[in-house]
């Protein structure tokens, strides 16, 4: 059912973002008979893929494994080039399955949610967009991303630069030509260190102002031969309840024992294999990587001499190599990273050491000099997890501002990373204290949207008005998820995982690391229950 051309003030749902969360949700909920509208604040479809184009952009969770399972026909339809392809690439699909599935009519573009105030009386959302249009709405659906609220660091005189500046998450439809240009990039997370070998190429000069420096691993992307794209096709069923039911929503080789287990030699054959194979496998190779310092160790120091290996500049090997807990911040992987340091045209800052004092019209200023620059490039991340979330006016049935339930120091969060106390009939697509982030985005979208929808057929069904997690049950989930990520050593890095990347943001872990798997068979039982632990009313 298509809304077009109807009256548009009441619906039964409005979603936030066209991209992997919204699409889906549109579609499940008009095939079960929902009038459904979706905003999306760019101009289409694709969410982080409409967004994020800057060079080297790809994902690095294999394509196969990276899409939607939900259509037998769309996984037969669709073929993937590569493991690892880029953007455009991903972006087309996306483009694909709006086609398909007539999801346009559906999906105002070009419009951004303002605010979204939960009325008691009517039990309705009134919802306003930026551009003054108010529609009102029985559930409120986010699907936002996790990441997409760009963090431009506050550096004094950006205002004043001549040259070029760009944000990766925010860059431009057009070409940037970095010829022969001196290029700077601040930043070295993923976003960074899948743009750096490909900005080098271009650049006259390319200066990398690192803060931080990261672990990274080949991704080894190369082209699909159509013998595995038509036995991947054929056993997709198979490999669809792998994913389901594996622990970060992909299918890696890892082996279920302490890496203090094997010896070293035994560790290090281990480990070259998964670094020669490319891909998140690496950070899978043992179960406590990530639990135990040890462990933890013998994977970092592994890849400390593969960038010894590899750099030939003791100087830049010595800023390269990274300190914190291996695969505490997100596991990157890269394509010549660590080889493109070798390079005449590329020099790195640590501005961690000399700190990043101002922009000025003709460059950047650390507290060791200036360097002269006619483009820079920020790859410096997001206010992940919260931020968009915070940059709509979502208010309770009380009035209160989701923003202030969740002020800096609140324990209590979310029941399940889907729905929060106060706020009935409000769902989050993979919300903070879910996997989300630490999983393969597409699974853990998925299995949000099919919970979500099938809550919501279920209300319609049993004639109920409105559902809102008990606060017990929201504290019970909340205690949860902080225990098992303190038994991690996740919480002990700073990365924007933790807030750490944003000034005066509390520092919380906001992502559940129980895995994938038992993370659906939880969500699974509170539904199969009746929805244990919300609070349900019936309709008068
Ligand atoms: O952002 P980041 P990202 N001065 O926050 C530095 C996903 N993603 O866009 O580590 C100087 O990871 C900051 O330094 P530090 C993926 O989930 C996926 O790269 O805070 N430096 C860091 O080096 C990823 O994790 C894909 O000390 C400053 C960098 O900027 C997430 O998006 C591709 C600074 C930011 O790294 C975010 O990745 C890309 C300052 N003021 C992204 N502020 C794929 O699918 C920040 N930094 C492959």
């Amino acid at each position: 059912m298509s809304l077009s051309g109807q009256k548009t003030t009441n619906l039964d749902a409005v979603v936030v973002g066209a991209g992997f969360s919204g699409l889906y949700m549109l579609y499940r909920l008009r095939e079960a008979g929902f009038s459904t509208r979706v905003y999306e604040a760019g101009g289409d479809v694709g969410g982080v893929w409409y967004w994020n184009r800057y060079p080297g952009a790809r994902c690095d969770s294999d394509s196969v494994h990276y899409c939607y399972t939900f259509s037998d026909e769309l996984l037969q339809e669709w073929t993937w080039s590569s493991r690892y392809p880029e953007q455009p690439e991903i972006l087309r699909y996306l483009n694909f399955v709006a086609d398909k599935f007539n999801l346009r009519p559906d999906i105002q573009f070009n419009t951004r949610v303002k605010s979204a105030h939960y009325d008691e009386e009517s039990s309705r959302w009134q919802i306003e967009t930026e551009d003054g249009a108010r529609v009102s709405a029985k559930y409120f659906i986010t699907g936002v991303g996790c990441i997409s609220t760009a963090n431009i660091p506050k550096v004094k005189g950006l205002e004043t630069f001549q040259g070029q500046w760009y944000h990766t998450g925010r860059w431009p439809h057009e070409k940037v030509d970095f010829t022969g240009k001196r290029v700077g990039v601040v930043g070295t997370g993923s976003s960074g260190v899948q743009s750096i070998p490909v900005i080098a190429q271009q650049a006259g000069h390319l200066t990398v102002f690192q803060r931080t420096p990261q672990y990274t691993v080949p991704a080894r992307n190369h082209p699909y031969d159509p013998e595995f794209v038509e036995k991947t096709k054929a056993n997709y069923p198979e490999i669809k309840q792998q994913l389901r039911e594996s622990f970060g929503g992909l299918l890696v080789d890892s082996q279920e024992k302490s890496a203090l287990e094997d010896t070293p030699e035994q560790r290090d054959r281990v480990y070259e294999a998964a670094w020669e194979k490319g891909g998140f496998g690496f950070a899978f190779s043992y179960t406590d990587l990530t639990l135990d310092e040890e462990a933890n160790k013998t994977a970092a120091d592994f890849v400390r001499a593969k960038i010894r290996e590899i750099v030939k500049d003791p100087e830049t090997v010595e800023k390269l190599s990274p300190t914190y807990y291996y695969g505490t911040k997100r596991p990157i992987l890269d394509t010549n990273y660590y080889e493109t340091y070798n390079r005449d045209n590329v020099s790195l800052v640590d501005v961690r050491k000399t700190p990043i004092v101002e922009i000025t019209p003709t460059g950047l200023r650390t507290t060791e000099g200036e360097y002269e620059l006619d483009v820079l490039v920020f790859a410096t991340g997001y206010d992940g997890m919260t931020g968009t979330l915070f940059n709509i006016d979502i208010r309770s049935k009380d009035g209160v501002p989701l923003k202030e339930k969740w002020a800096d120091g609140a324990e209590t969060r979310t029941y399940l990373g889907i729905a929060t106390a106060g706020f009935p009939n409000l769902f989050m697509i993979t919300g903070p204290e879910s996997p989300s982030v630490l999983s393969n985005m597409p699974v853990s979208i998925e299995q949000h949207v099919e919970w979500i929808s099938d809550c919501i057929e279920y209300l319609r069904d049993h004639g109920i008005e409105t559902i809102e997690p008990k606060v017990e049950a929201e504290e019970a989930w909340s205690r949860h998820c902080r225990e098992v990520a303190d038994a991690t050593l996740y919480v002990k890095t700073d990365s924007w995982y933790t807030g750490a990347n944003i000034a005066g943001k509390a520092r919380r872990f906001p992502i559940y690391l129980g895995g994938v798997g038992p993370y659906r068979h939880i969500c699974d039982e509170v539904a199969a229950k009746g929805y244990e632990g919300f609070s349900l009313s019936m309709c008068n």
